[in-house]
């Protein structure tokens, strides 16, 4: 072995960064019948008729409302494929995401 060999790996941070999760948002408007809101939530995200029920009713009274939490990619396609499922039903339903804190 020669006279210079370093040890720098253990010196290095473990790199397991854990990916940046973002929230899908649900947005109130004035227009979306409640019910096609449930749908949407039932049919893209998977919630049971209660638990859709509960986050429709909290953006209704609150403005808006947390979904859910993914990663970056999985976030974009669910809020893309819920809004673009009110979109072809002629309703202004919008779901956005933000990043989590
Ligand atoms: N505010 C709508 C109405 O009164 C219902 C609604 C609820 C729409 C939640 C969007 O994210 C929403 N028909």
């Amino acid at each position: 072995m020669s006279d210079n060999d370093t040890n720098t790996v253990s010196d290095t941070k473990p790199k397991t960064k854990r990916p940046r999760l973002y929230k899908v948002m649900l947005e109130n408007d004035d227009f979306t019948p409640r019910e096609f809101v449930v749908k949407v939530l039932k049919t893209v995200f998977r919630m049971s008729d209660d638990e859709a029920y509960l986050i429709m009713m909290a953006a209704h009274q609150q403005g808006n409302a947390v979904v859910s939490v993914y990663t970056r990619d999985i976030a974009e396609s669910k809020a893309n494929e819920a809004t673009g499922m009110a979109k072809e039903a002629g309703h202004p339903l919008m779901f956005t995401i933000e990043p989590e804190e």
